[in-house]
């Protein structure tokens, strides 16, 4: 090993996880492939190649290890005051002996691997490097496909670069002839997965699903880099990244931010039904953003793959998804049918006759429980995607011109409405959020669970200082260089429940006007919360929709929004005294506006 600060860690580590084998994870398929068969013939893991996919695996957790544990998610810092009200918080110092207590011994019987790993292609400017260890094949398996690992990074690390250290253990150490669960854990309040910003540190333990494991994803990719591009002047956010070409032949690059399960994964693989318009992927949920010497915002996706919730993805809802799993895709939490391919909830119209469920049971349609987790997921590598876009990789990154920014909101928000100013986009990005329905919680329908920026469980510093480093964002370039920014809600309904926006392929047409403003082909019309398409502005050609929807999609009610006020209002609240001068400013404009 050339770098000698990462050699001392990787002994520390040794020292006090105390692993039986370290192995050095070089990044090949063949180690790819060697470490799948072992967990195939381990049990651990079930082979899935047939007529409809190839190179396939599937893993079954344990039932209490099924999602992000928001509750045990940490920001620890020196000062409760740099983590702010949205995090979790305990002491660094108080943490760190807390956690090192726990790692002791914890991989006795496992293999360490040693994962170096680059978030961006290898050698932008945009990117950083990280080295996650790991007592987890399955963690090992989920980071190759979703981040550049092995070799070509410890090459860039050279002898003293710079890396984020990311320990995990599922803390499940096995004395000699003990036998190993399927799916090694601790108990939820065992859990902890801490990010040390002061540190440039991911400590996460006892979980080996998801987020809570793949430290490159949420861990580093959002709550650390957000740290990290505050202090260098640059965005780590929660967005998708969607390439747009004009049947002229001209291209615009448009980041979306929603809340987790509203269908970021199916935006950016989009089917325009719009004739001639092409869509490509450029990244499905993370997005680092920077300006350039030509005053432009540029992104790129740090990841290399997708995780994405399997349930609910179909050949209607996202053909393109269906595509890329189609080989070399881990699956995780999904259901198997009898002739060993995957299934999950809303898959298919009519429901196989029998599977075998997630848990490992027999189900049949009549079974009360589903047969797939809701939140299954595969992963797969993003250059399987057959409209990923043939610059995805681009190491100076894509130029932005318009931000989306929107959630579940049955009633009040409109289809679609562009800020005023980049100021006014701050705003409504601030206020976005979803509609509680009665799957969450049954006694609280109708109340908006808001989700700033759609980074409320990602932000790792303070929501104050994190809205305020983005209008200091907005005061780097010129204001006509600046990104426009848009409110989207694709999930407005009629007053019988009724949704009034087809969506899916539909959206284009929405996309169509966003690229008409920021080209300047069409100007759109002020209302009170925002400007909204001016008529004849929607392209509608060939869709069959009533006038009186399209009407409802744009109504700005008083009434409704008085109630929307006093919600944001109330959400404010959550920043004490710390709320950003200029969110007030937006919101006293936005009374005025809508008259109170
Ligand atoms: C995700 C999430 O997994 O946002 O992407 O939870
Ligand atoms: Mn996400």
């Amino acid at each position: 090993m050339r770098h000698k600060h990462l050699q001392e860690w990787i002994d520390e580590t040794v020292s006090w996880c105390e692993p039986d084998r370290v192995v050095l994870w070089q990044g090949t398929k063949s180690e790819y492939d060697n470490l799948a068969e072992a967990q195939i013939r381990a049990k651990k893991a079930i082979r899935i190649d047939n007529k409809h996919r190839k190179n396939c695996i599937l893993f079954r957790t344990d039932p209490s290890d099924v999602a992000r544990v928001e509750q045990r998610t940490f920001i620890s810092t020196k000062n409760e005051r740099d983590a702010g009200p949205t995090n979790n918080w305990i002491r660094s110092d108080i943490l760190k002996d807390e956690m090192k207590r726990r790692y002791q011994g914890s991989m006795r019987g496992r293999t360490m691997y040693v994962i170096p790993f680059s978030m961006g292609p290898i050698g932008s400017v945009f990117s950083k490097i990280g080295v996650e260890i790991t007592d987890s094949p399955y963690v090992v398996l989920n980071m190759h496909i979703m981040t550049r690992t092995g070799d070509k990074v410890l090459d860039i690390l050279g002898e003293n670069g710079d890396f984020v250290k990311c320990l995990h253990s599922v803390g499940y150490p096995l004395s000699p002839g003990q036998a190993d669960p399927l799916w090694p854990c601790t108990p939820i309040e065992e859990k902890f997965i801490s990010q040390f910003p002061e540190d440039n540190m991911i400590w996460s333990y006892g979980s080996g699903y998801g987020g809570n494991a793949l430290l490159g994803k949420k861990c580093f990719a959002l709550r650390i880099a957000s740290n990290q591009a505050r202090r260098e002047k640059w965005l780590a956010e929660h967005m998708l990244i969607l390439k747009l070409t004009s049947p002229e032949g001209t291209t615009k690059y448009l980041t979306g931010s929603f809340p987790s399960a509203c269908g970021k994964t199916n935006l950016a693989m989009i089917n325009p039904t719009l004739a001639g318009w092409k869509a490509e992927t450029i990244g499905d949920d993370i997005a680092w953003l920077r300006f350039k010497d030509d005053g432009r915002l540029y992104a790129i996706n740090p990841e290399a793959g997708f995780f994405g919730v399997a349930s609910g993805t179909s050949w209607k809802s996202n053909p393109n998804a269906m595509k890329t799993i189609e080989s070399d895709t881990i699956f995780t939490n999904v259901a198997l049918t009898d002739d060993g391919d995957v299934w999950w909830e809303d898959m298919t119209e009519t429901k196989p006759s029998h599977l075998i469920d997630w848990q490992g049971r027999d189900w049949y349609p009549d079974s009360p429980n589903k047969a797939a987790h809701p939140n299954c997921r595969f992963t797969a590598p993003a250059s399987n995607c057959p409209v990923i876009a043939e610059n995805w990789e681009d190491p100076e990154g894509v130029p932005i011109s318009a931000m989306l920014f929107g959630g579940r909101r049955p009633s009040t928000i409109p289809l679609v409405y562009q800020s005023f100013s980049f100021e006014h986009g701050v705003f409504l990005a601030s206020i976005m959020g979803s509609e509680i329905t009665a799957a969450t919680i049954s006694d609280k329908i109708g109340i908006v669970r808001r989700d700033p920026f759609a980074m409320l469980p990602f932000i790792g510093y303070h929501i104050s200082d994190y809205i305020e480093h983005w209008l200091e964002m907005g005061k780097l370039t010129s204001s006509e260089k600046l990104p426009l920014i848009f409110s989207i809600n694709w999930f407005r309904k009629d007053e019988f429940g009724n949704y009034l926006w087809p969506g899916f392929g539909e959206n284009s047409r929405v996309l169509k006007w966003i690229f008409n403003q920021s080209e300047g082909l069409s100007r759109g019309i002020a209302s009170p919360v925002g400007i909204i398409p001016a008529a004849n502005e929607l392209d509608l050609t060939g869709l069959d929709i009533d006038e009186n929807a399209i009407e409802k999609l744009f109504e700005v009610d008083t009434e409704s929004w008085k109630a929307e006020i006093a919600s944001i209002e109330d959400h404010y609240k959550l920043y004490g005294d710390l709320l950003p001068e200029e969110l007030s400013k937006q919101l006293d404009l936005l009374k005025q506006r809508v008259g109170i």
